[in-house]
């Protein structure tokens, strides 16, 4: 028997959503149901029809009120992840790690809160992996690599050794990054660039190797 404050709120009910609930009824974690601006029209996950949409981001606080403690914010976008985590926490809600059993973190990583670790992915030594990131389908972050707040490490990216990544960062499906170089927040890498120098913040680079296209918005 579960009680509301052991059962998983998930902000989102997309393709991330879906792909970090499968994390977590993999793991035996208690759902509790998703809130998506698509509710009432939608009442429940697609594919997933077991997992009820309950709500919007709206009912948040009524739903600490009736007892929800554990959340998980399953949104794509790093400053809309970014955004949701900072208001749950305010609330009170507790953000929960989900890491797929067929992850391999280095027990002498430190993990914050609210990561989700997805099959395949490796997070070795040394490690620090911030609130709110995503380490995706067999990325691998090697030893000594700093990652900051709402960062994406989308599938199949590799990060050498000692790499240290800023908050917000979104490194596209299949980038790889050598050892040692800075990546500043809120940049975009794209897919499949190789990163052999440091990228400063705001900066959307891509290429072989990585280039700088644009700055972003600030
Ligand atoms: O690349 C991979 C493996 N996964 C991508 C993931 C990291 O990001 C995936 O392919 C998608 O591109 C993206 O997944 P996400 O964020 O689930 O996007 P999408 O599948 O387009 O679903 C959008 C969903 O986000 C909507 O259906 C809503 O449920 C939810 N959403 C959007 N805005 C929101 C809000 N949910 C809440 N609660 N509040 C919002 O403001």
């Amino acid at each position: 028997m579960s009680c509301q404050s052991d059962s998983l709120l998930l902000i989102g009910a997309g393709g991330h959503a879906r792909s970090v609930l499968d994390i977590a009824l993999e793991n035996g974690q208690p759902v509790a149901g998703c809130l998506s601006p698509d509710y009432p029209t939608l009442r429940s996950v697609p594919g997933l029809e077991e997992i009820p949409i309950i709500g919007t981001d709206n009912d948040l606080e009524r739903l600490f009120r009736e007892g929800h403690r554990k959340i998980f914010v399953a949104i794509g976008n790093n400053r809309l992840r970014g955004r949701l985590y900072r208001q749950a926490l305010e609330i009170g809600f507790e953000p929960v790690n989900l890491i797929s059993r067929y992850a391999r973190v280095s027990r002498y990583a430190r993990l914050g809160r609210g990561i989700c670790v997805m099959a395949g992915a490796v997070i070795n030594i040394g490690c620090t992996v911030s609130d709110n990131v995503i380490v995706n389908t067999n990325s691998s972050l090697d030893h000594d690599c700093t990652v900051g707040p709402s960062c994406h490490i989308a599938p199949g990216t590799a990060v050498s050794g000692g790499v240290s990544i800023g908050e917000g960062v979104q490194l596209g499906t299949g980038c790889s990054v050598i050892d040692g170089v800075s990546i500043g927040a809120w940049s975009f890498l794209g897919a499949g660039s190789v990163v052999v120098s440091d990228i400063p913040d705001h900066l959307l680079a891509y290429g072989v190797p990585a280039k700088r296209i644009q700055a972003l918005p600030r």
